[in-house]
């Protein structure tokens, strides 16, 4: 890709900016949000609670998502690894007016950005995670792990979608996440859409460094290689730079799954494909204050949640602040009123394509009723009590396995399980779909294809990670042995089936 013109990447900075600006603002303050006077005491919120550290990195993810979104007219979700970042994805939110159209109450201007402001992490007001109410969210991120089974779920027979996981690299070290990997082989690219994992590398988890971001660079490209997937770097603490290789970055990696899909698609490629993931290594608290108290602070542990405490009593903490809020230069970023500028919304796309606004993370408005045949079907017929004999679950079997034939077309039903549906005695569904499997074949395998509906892998956090992204937007699932959990809903959307 050529470079960027020089306006362009202003533009992104200054929606990057802006977006961390209002990050801190809901971190720290009450009042005074637009900075019009000097900062006091009692415009610092009394109660300081919230995730910085991570927040940058989000906020830049969003930016460069929105810029992609936009030119490519794509069709996009993103789940939140680090859901401990609330206050960047309610920022970006905030900024594209998804915020606005679901809670009429937070205005885009300084009253609404006070009230967005007060609001995060506050008695009666919204949770510091993202959360079931925060628009564009079908994950909480309060149990890390779950990110990219969830991305894998909302991508499965969801053929024109892009689902971006940003993944923290110390969520990258649980197992349900480390198991997630392998979702790729189960990934068909003519039916399901592409899952472009993003592992943010900014080195460090609460109070320790972590274990990817401190792997040699060797290790780390082939432990991804050879966990099937073909990495693209991005590396920097110039935003500057960063931008342009951000930019640079997303291009190839939608040029690829792009390719990938093209080949699959026109061409019939069968082997499975490599698909991208990016590697974003930039500092933790990115241009948030250097150090406090004479301790380094940004790209350190440190910055993980609130980099200056005791605000409200400690005047030089307070001054400190001020200086980092004004670093943003909020002056160029909203107008008199309050609202974005121009420049700030310039990558921002419009309607059903921004991220807090698509259906995708509203299953409700998307799910249909399955074609549930009469149960009178499957009667067993029972002439008198303990006569006959029958088992239940290849009754069952034959049941899910007619709503499978009947959901052919429609392909908004899956089954899911860890390895059992054979001997759970569900084999009957194999009459009518195979089971998802992406890699070669022997000649003593059963079953299995390319694009089959029934899902089998043994690690149960990704059984129950794929279903509960599968429903939560907008299909159904069964799964014969996992059961829902709470690591995800969506209170503030419309209703979506079950597991
Ligand atoms: C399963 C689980 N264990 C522990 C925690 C507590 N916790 C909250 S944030 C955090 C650090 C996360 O680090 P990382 O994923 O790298 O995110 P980032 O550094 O970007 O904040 C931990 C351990 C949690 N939320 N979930």
């Amino acid at each position: 890709m050529a470079p960027m013109a020089k306006e362009d990447l202003a533009a992104l900075d200054a929606h990057w900016r802006a977006a961390n600006y209002l990050s801190v603002g809901q971190i720290y303050l009450m009042g005074n949000p637009l900075l019009t006077e000097r900062l006091r005491p009692e415009h610092i919120k009394p109660r300081l609670l919230g995730h910085w550290g991570t927040s940058p990195g989000l906020n830049l993810v969003h930016t460069h998502l929105n810029r992609v979104i936009k030119e490519r007219d794509l069709n996009a979700l993103c789940v939140w690894g680090p859901g401990h970042g609330g206050p960047a994805v309610l920022a970006n939110s905030w900024l594209e007016g998804s915020y606005t159209q679901t809670y009429p109450a937070v205005t885009r201007d300084a009253e609404g950005m006070e009230r967005l402001f007060r609001q995060f992490s506050f008695p009666g007001g919204v949770p510091s995670h993202v959360a079931p109410e925060t628009p564009g969210s079908i994950h909480e991120g309060g149990e890390l792990g779950y990110s990219l089974a969830h991305a894998y779920g909302a991508a499965f027979d969801n053929p024109d979608l892009v689902v971006a996981c940003v993944i923290g690299d110390g969520e990258a070290e649980t197992g349900p996440l480390a198991g997630s990997w392998h979702s790729n082989k189960f990934l068909d690219p003519v039916h399901d859409g592409a899952v472009l994992p993003i592992l943010h590398l900014n080195g460090y988890k609460i109070a320790n460094p972590t274990l990817l971001a401190r792997l040699p660079d060797a290790e780390l490209d082939a432990l991804l290689k050879g966990y099937g997937h073909d990495p693209l770097y991005v590396t920097g603490d110039d935003p500057l730079q960063v931008h342009q290789a951000m930019a640079d970055t997303l291009d190839q990696a939608l040029d690829r799954i792009a390719a990938i899909q093209r080949a699959a698609r026109d061409g019939g490629a069968h082997q499975r494909a490599r698909w991208p993931v990016v590697v974003l290594r930039t500092p933790k608290g990115w241009t948030g204050p250097r150090s406090v108290d004479g301790e380094p602070v940004e790209n350190t542990w440190r910055s993980h949640q609130v980099p200056l405490s005791g605000v409200r009593e400690n005047p030089d903490h307070l001054r400190q602040l001020e200086e980092w809020l004004r670093s943003y230069r909020p002056e160029e970023l909203f107008d008199a009123e309050g609202a974005p500028t121009g420049d700030v919304l310039a990558c921002v796309p419009e309607g059903e394509r921004r991220l807090g606004a698509t259906r995708h993370a509203n299953g409700g408005l998307l799910s249909r009723a399955l074609p549930l045949p009469p149960l009178e079907d499957f009667a067993v017929p029972v002439d008198e009590p303990g006569a006959t004999l029958h088992e239940p679950t290849r009754v069952t079997g034959a049941l899910l396995a007619r709503v499978m034939a009947d959901t052919a077309r429609r392909r908004d039903f899956r089954v899911v399980g860890p390895d059992e549906t054979e001997s759970n005695r569900l084999g009957a569904l194999f009459g009518a779909t195979g089971k998802a499997w992406q890699e070669r074949t022997l000649g003593t395998d059963e079953h299995l294809a390319r694009d089959g509906r029934v899902m089998e892998v043994l690690s149960e956090h990704l059984c129950q990670g794929w279903l509960e992204g599968y429903t939560l937007t907008g299909r159904t699932a069964s799964s014969p042995a996992t059961k829902p959990s709470s690591t995800s809903s969506t209170r503030w959307s419309t209703s979506t089936s079950s597991g």
